[in-house]
C-alpha cells in the first residue's frame, strides 16, 4: 500500500503533494514501483496536527481520488484514509474501494453504516486517545493484548452495525499512543493480532520511533522502514503501508523467497 498525502503538514512529506497534479503522478510512481493500493489522504494524523474541515478534505484529495480511482480505465485500487463520512462517501463515488480510519468509527460511527452500505473493505486501526493527545505519556498493563482487546471490541461495533466480517482489516496503528518499546512489542508480537482472524495492515514507514532507534532524520529512514516490515511481513502483516514502494517491494521479494521454500524453488529453476 503506497502512500499519497495530499497535505501542508504530514510528518514525512507535507506540502510536497499538496498540489493534486503532482499527487497523482506519484501515485502513478508508486504504481509503477509494484503498489497494489494508494492510501490517499488529506488530513494529517501526526501527534498535535491541526483537524481539517470536511470541505477542505475533500477539495485536498477528491481530483486525486478521481484521477487514480479512474485514470482512463478500471483504475487503481484506492484507499481513502478518512474518519469523516462526508470524505469517505465522495471518494467512494469517485472510485475508491478501501476506507482506512485511523479512528475506527470512534470519531464518526456514522462512517460504519456508509461502508456497510457500499460494502467496502474496512481497516480499523487501534490508537490510544487521538492525534492530539495520543503521545502524552502512553502507558499499557500488556500493550498486545489492550490494542488485541481493543481492536476485538471495534471489530464487534462494525459488525453490528452491519459491516461485513470479511470486509475487515486490522492494524495496531503503530506510533499512535505508543512509546518506543510498545512499537517494539507490537511489531515483536504482531503474530498474536493474527488470532482475531482478519488481514493485518501495517504501518511504520519513516514514523519516529525509528528515528529514536538509528538517530536518522525523517527522510533517512528507509533502512529501519524495512526492518520492521520485513518483520511484521513473517509475523503475519499482509498490507504493509509505505511511503517508499519500490525499495520496499524489492525487500519484499527477498524476504518472501526466504520465507517461502516454494517460491526459492520456482526462483532456482530459472
Ligand atoms: N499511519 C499514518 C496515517 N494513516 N493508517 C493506517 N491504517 N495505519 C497507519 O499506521 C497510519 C495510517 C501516519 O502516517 P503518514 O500518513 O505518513 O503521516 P500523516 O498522518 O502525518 O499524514
Amino acid at each position: 500500500m503506497g502512500i499519497v498525502n495530499v497535505t501542508p503538514d504530514s510528518f514525512s512529506d507535507g506540502g510536497e503533494f499538496l498540489d493534486a497534479e503532482r499527487a497523482i503522478e506519484h501515485g502513478r510512481e508508486l504504481i509503477e514501483q509494484g503498489a497494489d493500493i494508494l492510501d490517499i489522504g488529506g488530513e494529517s494524523t501526526r501527534p498535535g496536527a491541526e483537524a481539517v474541515s470536511a470541505e477542505e478534505e475533500l477539495a485536498r484529495v477528491g481530483p486525486v481520488v478521481g484521477a487514480l480511482a479512474g485514470d482512463g480505465g478500471p483504475g487503481m485500487t484506492v484507499s481513502i484514509d478518512t474518519s469523516k463520512p462526508a470524505v469517505a462517501e465522495a471518494a467512494l463515488d469517485a472510485g475508491a474501494a478501501i476506507v482506512n480510519d485511523v479512528t475506527a468509527l470512534r470519531a464518526d460511527p456514522e462512517l460504519a453504516a456508509l461502508c456497510s452500505e457500499r460494502g467496502c473493505e474496512l481497516v480499523l486501526m487501534h490508537m490510544l486517545g487521538d492525534p492530539r493527545t495520543m503521545q502524552e505519556n502512553p502507558s499499557y498493563g500488556d500493550v498486545v493484548e489492550e490494542v488485541k482487546a481493543f481492536i476485538a471490541g471495534r471489530i464487534e461495533f462494525a459488525v453490528g452495525e452491519g459491516v461485513a466480517e470479511e470486509r475487515i482489516w486490522i492494524d495496531p496503528g503503530i506510533g499512535f499512543g505508543k512509546t518506543v518499546e510498545h512499537n517494539l512489542e507490537l511489531i515483536r508480537r504482531l503474530g498474536e493480532l493474527r488470532e482475531l482472524g482478519h488481514p493485518i495492515v501495517f504501518g511504520s514507514s519513516r514514523k519516529s520511533f525509528i528515528g529514536k532507534i538509528t538517530g536518522a532524520p525523517v527522510d533517512r529512514r528507509l533502512g529501519g522502514t524495512i526492518a520492521s516490515n520485513v518483520i511484521a511481513y513473517a509475523n503475519g502483516a499482509e498490507i504493509l503501508r509505505v511511503h517508499d514502494v519500490g525499495p520496499m517491494r524489492e525487500a519484499l521479494t527477498v524476504a518472501e523467497a526466504i520465507l517461502d521454500p516454494a517460491r526459492a524453488a520456482a526462483i532456482a529453476d530459472r
